[in-house]
């Protein structure tokens, strides 16, 4: 959807923006299901990237230390954990600046991945940059879905990291849909950014082809010693309409209602579900920072007649659109 487009919707009264949100969600999503995703961090912190929000970079003194990657038999256990308490992804993050196909850490990423698909989970990696060759073995590992967000507009990236480029983030989701795995892409609110930068981050996610699966929309969780540690809070009817417009402009994805869920009251998020949020981060921790009790979630759940859904690792990525050409594309 381009950017006109966007910002007309965004910019209408929030009750027709949610009225015609809610038409949209109930045409593409007919059941209450609300998708259980449970985050393990399996390489905590010392990245090499300057990403100013994240706590796991180097470059920032942050409480955050460099760790080791997680050895099979812990990673196991915490995903048989989080199939026990009812999530049915298991999604897993390092902090590095990408993979290599043929390194020791990543034939060590393998195996944690052909262990984590035997629980009949969908499998989700989330391990910075890859080429074709990392994306094709992932696959073929069991990942079901890759997480590899853009994070905010191409003309604000820029402000936000220096380390890697927006292309590069381009590139690395192209070979990931070459390599036939679901994308996972969305972004923070919260880094400074406008509205308009908003609004062009899901001009670019939404014009994807394929599209992505999962669309997680993170609200920036400020950490001490990043350049955003003092950074104003997202305005809670901001994120409403946010999600309004990802639902309208991507039907068929499911919207996670990601990172900050900790800063809203039950009354926000029920708002955020009811225009179209259909997915959340389950489980009291995100990668290193905090995310609502299990016991909390459930009842919130309950309250609102929402249920959770069941896993799908069939595999299929969304169908690319006949007529138009596959995107993203990156131009340098
Ligand atoms: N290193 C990999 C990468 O950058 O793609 C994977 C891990 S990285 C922590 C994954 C995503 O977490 C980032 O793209 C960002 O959207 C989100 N994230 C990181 N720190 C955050 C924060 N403080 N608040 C909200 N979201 C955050
Ligand atoms: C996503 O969009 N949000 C998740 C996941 N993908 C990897 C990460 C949120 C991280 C929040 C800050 C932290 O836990 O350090
Ligand atoms: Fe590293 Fe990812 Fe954090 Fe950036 S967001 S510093 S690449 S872990």
């Amino acid at each position: 959807m381009n950017f006109a487009d966007l910002e007309t919707l965004y910019n209408q009264p929030l009750f027709d923006l949610l009225k015609q949100a809610r038409a949209v969600h109930e045409d593409h999503w007919s059941d209450k299901s609300v998708q259980l995703c449970t985050l393990l961090s399996i390489k905590t912190g010392g990245c090499s990237e300057d990403c100013s929000y994240c706590a796991q970079s180097a470059r920032y003194d942050t409480p955050v230390g460099a760790e080791r990657l997680m050895e099979r038999e812990a990673v196991m256990e915490r995903a048989t954990a989080a199939k026990r308490s009812g999530s049915t992804r298991f999604c897993m993050g390092a902090a590095w600046r990408g993979v290599r196909a043929g390194t020791s850490r990543f034939e060590d990423v393998l195996g944690i991945v052909r262990d984590v698909a035997s629980l009949d989970m969908e499998v989700c990696v989330t391990l910075g940059e890859l080429g074709p060759e990392e994306a094709r073995q992932l696959r073929e590992a069991g990942v079901t879905a890759y997480n590899h967000n853009i994070d905010t507009s191409p003309e604000h990236y820029p402000e936000i990291v220096t380390t890697h480029s927006f292309d590069d983030r381009l590139r690395t989701i192209r070979h990931v849909q070459d390599a036939g795995m679901s994308v996972c892409c969305g972004g923070i609110l919260g880094l400074g950014e406008t509205v308009a930068d908003r609004l062009r981050m899901l001009e670019v996610i939404s014009e994807f082809n394929p599209a992505p699966e999962s669309i997680p929309i993170n609200s920036l969780m400020p950490m001490p010693g990043t350049p955003l540690a003092d950074a104003d809070p997202v305005r809670p009817l901001d994120l409403v309409r946010m999600i309004a417009v990802t639902r309208l402009a991507v039907p068929k994805a499911r919207v996670r209602l990601s990172a900050g869920r900790t800063l809203l009251s039950d009354e926000t998020q029920a708002l955020c579900f009811f225009a179209g949020a259909n997915s959340i981060f389950y489980g009291d921790k995100l990668l290193t920072a905090d995310n609502p009790a299990i016991a909390r979630d459930l009842s919130l759940l309950e309250d609102l007649g929402l249920e959770a859904k069941a896993p799908d690792r069939s595999q299929q990525p969304p169908e690319p659109a006949a007529g138009r050409p596959r995107s993203p594309a990156p131009q340098h």
